[in-house]
């Protein structure tokens, strides 16, 4: 399904959300990965398990990426993503405000057991299976590009800081890569968190992780979802919701999928694309 036709059919969607007389609902995700790219030229630091992830530049001007992943895999398939919001905690950061923003990541990567001490902000060596800024999974495979692989247009940008707290990051591109995610169309290699790269130095963030022990500050994606053409609401479109169509023809109301006042052939067409059993 295209976004413009997508677009189309989300007011009447969340209208029969709110009457409960469709599949739909709102899931609230933790991050199950998260880990920082620090660079460095022979790819030896990472933070697969500490408390903190990064973006930006550090006040000696080096790069950090965040990497940044959730589960989907409870949303069905056949679901049309309504919003997506991500909401991080800033924890620490240069006294700046700075855009980060998120990429979709072209790349599988991991989350080994490296653990930096103190503000974390160095790093430290990274363990098998960690992210670095070489490689996607510590020592065996390596991004194409040093310092990751990823959609150069950003989904999502936020200006975050000087003041700590929570930021969220929401809007179109992002219902578009939770989207394709959930239908399968690209692979769940979640984001990569990039800052301000074009200040000398002095724009890093720090945000907490799904390892930081203070639960409410741990990475989150609400995600608000429906199911196209499930006009009986039982999580699929089959003869019921047929049914139910043929019923109204010619007649406003939830079997108007597309909108435009009566329920006809367009919204058959509708249906029928969206037939799961
Ligand atoms: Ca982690
Ligand atoms: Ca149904
Ligand atoms: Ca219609």
């Amino acid at each position: 399904m295209t976004r413009r036709l997508a677009v189309t059919v989300i007011a009447p969607l969340a209208a029969w959300a709110l009457t409960g007389t469709l599949a739909a609902g709102t899931v609230t995700l933790t991050s199950v990965s998260d880990n920082t790219l620090y660079e460095v030229r022979d790819g030896h630091l990472s933070n697969g398990a500490g408390d903190w992830f990064f973006a930006g530049k550090t006040f000696t001007s080096f790069k950090r990426r965040g990497l940044l992943r959730f589960d989907l895999s409870g949303i069905p398939a056949n679901a049309l993503i309504e919003s997506a919001t991500l909401t991080l905690y800033h924890s620490l950061g240069q006294p700046v405000t700075a855009d980060i923003s998120l990429h979709r990541s072209l790349g599988d990567w991991g989350e080994g057991t490296s653990n930096p001490e103190g503000n974390e902000g160095s790093g430290v060596d990274a363990t098998p299976g960690d992210a670095t800024w070489l490689h996607t999974s510590y020592d065996t495979a390596f991004w194409t590009n040093p310092g990751g692989d990823f959609i150069e247009a950003p989904s999502a940008t936020t200006p975050v800081g000087p003041d700590l707290g929570f930021y969220a990051w929401s809007g179109e591109g992002l219902v578009a890569d939770v989207q394709a995610w959930v239908d399968g169309s690209a692979a769940n290699d979640g984001w990569i968190l990039i800052g301000d790269e074009l200040a000398k130095f002095g724009t890093a963030k720090r945000f907490s992780t799904h390892e930081n022990p203070v639960v409410e500050e741990q990475p989150t994606l609400v995600v608000e979802w429906s199911i196209l053409g499930d006009v009986d609401g039982n999580g699929s479109v089959g003869a019921p919701d047929l049914a139910i169509l043929l019923g109204a023809w010619g007649q406003p109301g939830i079997t108007d999928l597309d909108d435009d006042g009566t329920t006809g052939a367009s919204d058959l067409a509708l249906l029928l694309g969206a037939w799961s059993v």
